[in-house]
């Protein structure tokens, strides 16, 4: 059973205004197998909302977690070079910034396959992952990285701070959007940090996504969308402050956050707040006009590929990501338009997209097909994935890029900003 919430997820106001009904949308990383096709699809109401108490966008509908994260759960992050790079770097910035050591303990909420923790466990740093997704909680067990299969939240940083075990860095990445008990979990951060220590936290940046039409990001995963302004209340509530901030460019724009028990606000944290506060962001006015734009996006991205078809043309897609369940289903891009999907995660492999039912192929399929066009799904490694298929473009074969505004992009040397 899924549930509407009727009050702010982060500061329980019932302010809250609708910016952008999807409707019914299936499950963005509910891929189906053949004998699935033959069976019911869940589909639930996908509502963006806005709290005017605390400025936090969110979701309104609640899919429960075990029915969004279980066994099948089809994430892996280790099939994302760029991602396994950004994350090293992020790993050793902090191993040295931090002078963590043998003593030191790391934990890292959401940590999938081990993708991340494994930097410090190669650098003799005392790790501990928590991840409720079966199956990449066992790539990272066989890996030898020490992993909790559950959920976080209070309850569980109460009993590692009974087992004596308390973090001298938290980490969690692409996490904080997805939990149901936010503010559970901020408050289990809080327990299980030491005095001195430091969470680390990244989470897709609500101004890219609304300066960037970047809607196809939104999803039952994705609970909640934030800012600075949202984030430093959610923070403050549960006696932790957000004293530093770093803009990144994963996932179409991300914010890394620097979490104390402490407070200590940096000039770059204030200077954002104040863009912030510039920009409207706590205002309902900056997300109003996302709807239309998004109906503009849709338009004109099924009217570029409907007029590609009339001209005899053939195209794919790259990337059976989550942010292209959204696409296809809110833009209606099925098998009349797109004959396939391809992607590096073998998990996904003879699988089908959510909804439009696109077959999932490896990404070989490329060059055996040379369709016309790839419609790139997984346009936040669009460098990355065009490199990678450079074959396919040496052929003639062409990609088109979704948003912030549907484009063909014929070379890997285009800027795709
Ligand atoms: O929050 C989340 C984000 C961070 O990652 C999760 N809820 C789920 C997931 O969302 P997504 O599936 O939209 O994320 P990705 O990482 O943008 O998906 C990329 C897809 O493309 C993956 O299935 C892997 C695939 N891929 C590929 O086939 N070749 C990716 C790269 C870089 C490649 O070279």
């Amino acid at each position: 059973m899924s549930g509407s919430t009727l009050a702010c997820r982060s500061c329980e106001s019932s302010a809250l205004r609708e910016v952008l009904s999807f409707g019914e949308m299936p499950l963005a990383d509910r891929l189906l197998t053949q004998e699935m096709l033959a069976q019911p699809e869940p589909h639930y109401p996908l509502t963006v909302m806005f709290c005017e108490h605390c400025s936090l966008m969110q979701i309104a509908e609640t899919v429960p977690p075990e029915v969004l994260f279980c066994e099948d759960y089809p994430y892996y992050s280790s099939f994302s070079p760029a991602l396994l790079k950004h994350s090293r770097e992020n790993a050793l910035e902090l191993i040295e910034s931090r002078s963590l050591n043998e003593s030191s303990l790391v934990v890292e909420l959401a940590s999938n396959d081990g993708y991340l923790l494994k930097n410090f466990v190669e650098r003799g740093v005392p790790v501990l992952g928590i991840d409720p997704a079966e199956g990449p909680a066992k790539v990272a067990q066989d890996a030898g990285i020490d992993t909790l299969c559950t959920f976080f939240d209070s309850r569980l940083a109460r009993r590692l701070r009974e087992e004596g075990r308390s973090a001298d860095v938290i980490m969690g990445n692409n996490v904080l959007a997805h939990v149901a008990n936010l503010n559970g979990f901020v408050e289990g951060i809080g327990i299980l940090l030491e005095d001195d220590g430091v969470g680390v936290i990244e989470v897709p940046y609500v101004v890219d996504l609304i300066d960037h039409c970047e809607f196809d990001t939104i999803y039952h995963e994705h609970l909640c969308y934030f800012s600075v302004t949202a984030l430093t209340k959610l923070f403050e509530r549960h006696n932790l402050h957000l004293n530093d901030v770093k803009r990144l460019s994963i996932h179409g724009g991300s914010l890394r956050l620097f979490v104390e028990h402490r407070a200590n606000p940096s000039v770059t944290l204030r200077s954002l707040l104040d863009e912030e506060a510039q920009a409207g962001v706590a205002e309902y006015r900056y997300y109003q006009d996302f709807a239309e734009r998004v109906g503009r996006v849709g338009d004109e991205l099924r009217g570029l590929l409907e007029e590609l078809k009339r001209g005899g043309n053939s195209i794919a897609a790259y990337g059976a990501a989550a942010k292209g369940a959204t696409l296809i289903n809110h833009v209606d891009i099925g098998r009349d338009l797109v004959d396939f999907v391809v992607d590096r995660n073998v998990h996904k492999h003879d699988k089908y997209m959510p909804g439009k039912h696109l077959p999932i192929h490896p990404c070989e399929r490329l060059l055996e097909a040379q369709p016309d066009y790839v419609l790139l799904l997984a346009w936040n490694f669009a460098g990355e994935i065009m490199q990678q298929q450079a074959a396919y473009i040496e052929k003639g074969g062409q990609f088109i890029v979704p948003v912030p505004i549907p484009r063909i992009v014929a070379r890997t040397t285009e800027t795709l900003a």
